[in-house]
């Protein structure tokens, strides 16, 4: 290295030595010697001139929620050292401990380095190196097969949430996503109510906005490991004076930092809420005004069969827009009218009859049915005591503003999800928190809500032949897995065979009858081995040219630049997609470079917190640049303006009457429910969890984590003891759909009769077996009828432990 440094720079390898010593003394650093010897490449080290030395920038996996951006710096073409690049707004500039570890793990042994051929039986894992060419020609060939064969919806594409490839669904044609039954579970019932687009259960504002809130509501949600940027807002609300209160059934990280942790049953979120509304509907610690005002509770609905009064008649629920008016009952007029007329003064609690039918209003009939879920009744459900109960909904009603908040992990992935959405939705909007001008109001999902809610930016879409267009998938919300999908080809970009179904046993035989398989990675994951074809794929710190992707998110523009060149014989998303389109004849329709494309996506945008960006804006910065017109604190529904049916809150779904869930009716755990009578064999309810260490499957092979966790079964010690367990013990957890095997370890932050687990592990790190060998599938058959179809209950599951 020192000869490098004399003969490429002129310094003589004194002079170097004084130089950089010079730099790391200020810092405090290791010495300069330190940076010589063999070790030392693993030493901290201060960006400078010299030439073999360099800085890249890039941005990290937004799985995680964070999407940070990262000055890297290159030394002897080798990364040694990430930190937070430099943002506009300082708050920004994190990194975790898995940012840091991507010098290990983006040289991982795991990496995948050359297209592999299936030789052995699917799923063993055995393939032999081959071309690029012929991994290629053979993916075309088969596209082509399958296409005639099948049509073009019998390719499915899985594409990774972090892959930025925006073309591949459209050059196959095929079913994008089909039927994913992931993160919709609450967002199924919360979202058809304010109509939200985009994502399921998402926030009504930022958490930036939670240190103007007193009261904060955390359900299931362990924020502080599952979008770690988040928590200098946390903790400003919590020093603001906000009282946090976690009710989760485990003392997660989030619980600890929090005000106050209430612990409660698993799968019983649906019962915390209506108990909760009820005691709102009973004590009058509702917003009556609000409710008038911006919602659909004066609405009248028809009791005999559940439909709402319109003007006029109508076949078709979807049609009753302004031009055929829900009806309310007009108090100053004592009269029927439209619920859109000027100066309309609706009457929320009514009831009449009119031609022999009765009627209600939509808040009428929530009262009626709320009295079915007495605050006793949520509090034996829940096991939290009622006391605690009262309190709660007194600070949450009366010391607002206050937040809702639930996460996408935990009770959503429950079978009766959708239930805890509409009760969730509708408690929050009792209380008035949307669309109100006063800060710190708020309620949905905020483990994804650092990204300037609406603000994110619109990138310009690079367009493709009117033809080339993703399929839909069959209507109905089938399993990707049942026949009933069409699929006989899937390319597969994440952990489609491991981690986007349960019930693993299932999952394998369905991969075993399909025609084909692409697994187009990073790393070797479990998915790997189902694959005929593989391809492995550069890191987010390779690109084959100086620029590569775009981001608009976290209130800027993010730009990917090469900070390495693609190791192995890895290629990137982009080339990959070059390829394909030239084989399925396609070759002029994509953008010649990366560059090219980033250049289009921002000289084209239309919107405007991107139009005036430029590509060279972004090279002078380093990659960041802050997105134009963006509020301090975005909020959504600002002017109350909703885009549902009747442009306000739409809390009574129709669409649901033949379900009984027009208003929400408690509906028990598929599984894990109390007085289930599979419990006498399978009593503990598993849970799921991620972890501050991974991204699901991604990071498990980084050995500088692992070194932090190692997979275990997490249970109570009463659990513990009662089965003659000690922790370090290795188990066997089971139940009829399999069964895995691990360490397990004794914790109180586990509520007794509940064992949990961190999800996405690799077959290979556990003792045996899989942890989605054991979970539940169930489908519910409501999800026909729900917006995103149905969810995969994977909480709901109960299962044994003995030890192994
Ligand atoms: N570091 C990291 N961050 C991530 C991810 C990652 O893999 N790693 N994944 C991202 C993704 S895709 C998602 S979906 C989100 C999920 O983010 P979160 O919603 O925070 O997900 P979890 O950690 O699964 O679960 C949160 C909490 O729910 C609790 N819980 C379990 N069952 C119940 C229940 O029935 N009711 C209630 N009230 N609580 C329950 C658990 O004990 C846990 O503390 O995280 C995102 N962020
Ligand atoms: N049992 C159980 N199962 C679960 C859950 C649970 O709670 N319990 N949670 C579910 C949830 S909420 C989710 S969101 C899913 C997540 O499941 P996945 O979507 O499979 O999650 P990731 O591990 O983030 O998958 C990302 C994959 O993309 C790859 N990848 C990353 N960047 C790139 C890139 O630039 N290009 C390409 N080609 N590949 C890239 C990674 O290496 C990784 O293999 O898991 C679900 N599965
Ligand atoms: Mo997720």
């Amino acid at each position: 290295m020192s000869e490098a440094i004399g003969s490429q720079s002129g310094l003589t390898r004194r002079s170097f030595i004084k130089a950089a010593g010079v730099a790391a003394g200020a810092l405090g650093l290791v010495g300069a010697a330190g940076m010589t010897t063999a070790d030392g490449w693993l030493a901290p080290t201060e960006a400078h001139a010299a030439p073999e030395e360099h800085c890249g920038y890039t941005f990290h996996y937004r799985h995680c929620q964070c999407n940070c951006h990262l000055k890297c710096t290159v030394r002897d073409g080798r990364m040694v050292l990430v930190e937070p690049n430099d943002w506009p707004d300082k708050r920004n500039e994190t990194i975790c401990l898995k940012g840091i570890s991507e010098i290990q793990h983006t040289y991982s042994e795991e990496r995948l380095q050359v297209p592999l051929k299936r030789v052995g039986e699917r799923g063993t894992g055995e393939f032999v190196e081959i071309t690029w060419d012929e991994a290629l020609d053979t993916i075309a060939d088969k596209v082509k097969e399958t296409q005639e064969k099948y049509g073009v919806g019998a390719i499915a594409i899985q594409t990774a949430v972090d892959s930025l490839t925006t073309f591949l669904p459209q050059l196959l044609k095929g079913q994008e996503k089909p039927h994913r039954g992931i993160d919709i579970g609450m967002g199924n019932g919360f979202s058809p109510a304010l109509a939200e687009s985009g994502q399921q259960g998402a926030s009504s504002n930022e958490v930036t906005d939670w240190k103007n809130a007193k009261t904060i509501l955390n359900v299931g949600c362990n924020m502080l490991e599952t979008c770690m940027v988040t928590a200098q807002y946390f903790f400003e609300a919590k020093e603001a004076g906000a009282e946090i209160i976690t009710l989760d059934p485990n003392f997660c990280t989030t619980a600890e930092k929090s005000s106050r942790w209430i612990p409660m049953v698993a799968g019983t979120d649906p019962a915390l809420y209506l108990g909760m509304i009820s005691l709102i509907l009973d004590n009058g610690w509702y917003n009556a005004p609000y409710l008038k005002a911006n919602t659909s509770m004066p609405f009248l609905v028809k009791r005999s069969d559940g439909s709402l009064l319109r003007k006029g008649p109508v076949d078709d629920v979807k049609q009753a827009g302004s031009d055929n008016p829900f009806m309310v009952w007009d108090e100053s007029a004592g009269a029927l009218a439209a619920y859109n007329e000027a100066d309309v003064d609706p009457v929320l609690d009514f009831e009449t009859s009119i031609d022999g039918e009765e009627y209600a209003t939509v808040f009428k009939l929530l009262r009626e049915n709320q009295s079915q879920y007495p605050s006793s009744w949520a509090a034996e459900t829940t096991g939290i005591d009622e006391s605690v109960l009262i309190e709660i909904t007194d600070k949450y009603a009366n010391n607002g503003p206050s937040i809702l908040s639930f996460g996408f992990g935990g009770g959503e992935k429950f079978y009766n999800a959708d239930v805890a959405g509409h009760a969730a939705v509708l408690l929050a909007t009792l209380v008035g928190s949307f669309g109100t001008d006063i800060p710190g109001w708020g309620a949905g999902a905020y483990v994804n809500a650092y990204q300037k809610i609406f603000g994110a930016g619109k990138l310009a879409s690079w367009p493709l032949p009117s033809e080339c267009k993703t399929a839909p998938a069959p209507k109905a919300s089938v399993d990707y897995r049942d026949e009933e999908s069409g699929i006989r080809f899937m390319w597969v970009q994440n952990g489609a065979f491991q981690q986007i179904a349960g019930n693993q046993n299932r999952t394998n035989e369905w991969a075993k009858s399909l025609d084909f398989v692409v697994v187009q990675d990073i790393w070797h994951t479990p998915s790997v081995d189902w694959a005929d074809i593989v391809l492995p794929v550069c890191s987010h710190f390779e690109v084959d040219e100086e620029v590569g992707f775009l981001r608009a998110l976290r209130g800027h523009v993010l730009l990917q630049q090469k900070v390495l060149d693609p190791l192995f014989e890895s290629k990137t998303d982009f080339w990959i997609d070059r390829e394909m389109a030239k084989r399925l004849g396609y070759g002029d329709a994509l953008p010649k470079s990366q560059e090219e494309l980033a250049r289009f996506q921002l000289d084209k945008a239309t919107d405007k917190a991107i139009v005036g960006i430029t590509l060279d804006d972004l090279l002078a910065n380093n990659g960041v640049v802050a997105l134009k017109n963006q509020p301090d604190i975005a909020r959504s529904y600002s002017g109350q303006t909703y885009k549902t049916t009747s442009g306000k809150i739409d809390l009574y779904y129709e669409n649901l009457v033949s379900y009984g869930q027009a208003l929400p009716q408690y509906e028990a755990p598929n599984e894990a429910y109390e007085d289930n009578p599979l419990r006498d064999e399978y009593p503990l309810i598993m849970t799921q969890r991620r972890s501050k260490y991974f991204i699901h499957q991604n990071f498990m092979d980084a050995t500088w984590l692992r070194q932090h966790y190692e997979p275990t079964l997490e249970m109570n010690p009463s659990d513990m003891a009662a089965r003659g367990l000690a922790s370090g013990d290795v188990i066997e957890a089971f139940n009829d759909r399999g069964s895995f095997r691990c360490a397990c370890v004794a914790t109180e932050a586990v509520r007794p009769g509940t064992a949990a687990i961190v999800e996405g592990i690799w077959d290979k790190y556990m003792d045996a077996g899989n942890v989605q060998n054991v979970t539940n599938d169930a489908v519910n058959p409501r999800g026909k009828a729900l917006a995103k179809g149905r969810v995969t209950p994977f909480n709901d599951t109960l299962i044994e432990v003995k030890k192994a």
